[in-house]
């Protein structure tokens, strides 16, 4: 479609995009006078000089304001080269066809005039930028202006996980009965981890706690990941002599490859209890009564006679199967029984470490693994579901 504004004898170097199409703006008339020279257009007198050149400056006011209203880069700079383009531009071309050739007279006077329009379009065009960045950045600030109207983000909300509900279960029975919690580093020494527990090296017991040691600067004693919170008991007798009733809960490690059954982190909570008069009553009434508070009133136990390093006797603690109520189903292999966790009266030998006087003092330990009583507690089948963070499966415990 034919320009309406396409005017046939515009020269090229005036011509610029506008409003997106190519449209060739109408240079009036009069600016088709900066082609000829003075002396052609019969312009003599300083006040036709005057008048010449206040015909260009209207005729860029106008256009300015045009472009200004308009505020489409791409014109913006179209506009400034026709009016400022070094080779052809309106100045450069008044500069050649009229000052250049004009009368020697004239020279002084055409001279002033031209300095003077080049100040006035240099202004504006340092004041329309600084109008345009004004504008864009107060658009900016009123894109980024927040709305307090909007509501808020909502975020869901989280859940303790289940492993941290059986921690804080625990926790509030053991507190209950007059214990306190403690907590320690998960890296150990070997002599808090093994020696002090009366596990002595290449005692058999170490084989199936292998677990990750830490490469230690020359002559210094090496660390491990602990493999029981064992060692925070030890710590504490040293630093305090009985009464000692304490629950220590933490991640410990152990070499393992992973699987439904299997992982090289878990979580225990471990449990000590010494005194004077402390005996194996106090200790099945207080293995009895934890069992009843955390799996239910109707929940019977049993004691298993086991061994470990640091306890003397030493036992299995079971409970009648919470699937079954000990009528024998497939998780209880149709025993009637599962097994809780170990226990036992604190061997004297481990008095001898932290200074107790073994012939004054007894106590009691115990140590429950926190997925297993979570998987006793919910029926969970896989432990690797306890890592893989997944909301489907977290969602059911909140
Ligand atoms: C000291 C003295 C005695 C802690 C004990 C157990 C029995 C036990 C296992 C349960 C499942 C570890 O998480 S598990 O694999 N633990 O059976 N732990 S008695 O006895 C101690 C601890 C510290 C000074």
């Amino acid at each position: 479609m034919p320009c309406p504004y396409m005017i046939a004898d515009v020269r090229p170097s005036v011509r610029y995009a506008f409003d997106s199409r190519l449209i060739f703006i109408k240079m009036s008339e009069r600016l088709q006078k900066i082609d000829q020279t003075l002396q052609q257009l019969g312009v003599g007198t300083s006040d036709q000089v005057s008048a010449l050149f206040a015909e260009v400056r209207e005729l860029f006011n106008s256009e300015e304001a045009l472009h200004r209203k308009e505020n489409d880069a791409a014109n913006l700079q179209a506009f400034w080269t026709a009016w400022l383009g070094r080779k052809s531009g309106v100045l450069t071309r008044i500069t050649e066809n009229w000052l250049k050739p004009s009368q020697p007279e004239q020279k002084r006077n055409v001279g002033q005039e031209l300095n003077a329009l080049k100040s006035h379009i240099e202004a504006v065009r340092v004041e329309q930028t600084a109008a345009i960045e004004a504008a864009a950045e107060q658009t900016a600030i009123a894109r980024e202006r927040e709305d307090l109207s909007l509501p808020g983000v909502t975020r869901p909300l989280g859940s303790r996980h289940p492993l941290r509900q059986t921690f804080e279960e625990i926790e509030r029975i053991f507190l209950s009965l007059g214990y306190s919690v403690v907590a320690g580093p998960e890296m150990e020494t070997p002599y808090y981890n093994f020696e002090a527990l009366n596990i002595p090296e290449h005692h058999p017991a170490r084989d199936n706690m292998d677990t990750f040691y830490m490469a230690a600067p020359q002559g210094a004693a090496p660390l491990l990941l602990r493999t029981h919170t064992s060692p925070m008991q030890v710590r504490t007798m040293e630093k305090q002599q009985p009464p000692v009733r304490i629950i220590v809960p933490g991640k410990v490690y152990r070499r393992d490859n992973p699987d439904a059954t299997h992982g090289f982190i878990f979580h225990q909570i471990e449990g000590l209890a010494v005194d004077t008069d402390i005996t194996f009553c106090d200790f099945k009434g207080t293995v009895e009564y934890f069992v009843r508070e955390f799996l239910g009133p109707k929940v019977k136990t049993r004691l298993r006679p086991s061994y470990f390093p640091f306890t003397e006797p030493s036992v299995e603690v079971d409970a009648t199967c919470v699937f079954c109520g000990g009528r024998g189903c497939n998780v209880c292999k149709q025993s009637g029984w599962i097994e809780l966790f170990g226990a036992g009266m604190v061997d004297p030998a481990v008095y001898g470490f932290v200074n107790y006087d073994a012939k004054k003092y007894s106590g009691f330990a115990f140590g429950l693994g926190v997925e297993r009583l979570t998987q006793l507690k919910y029926n969970i089948n896989d432990l690797q579901l306890y890592f893989q963070n997944d909301v489907r499966f977290l969602r059911q415990f909140a």
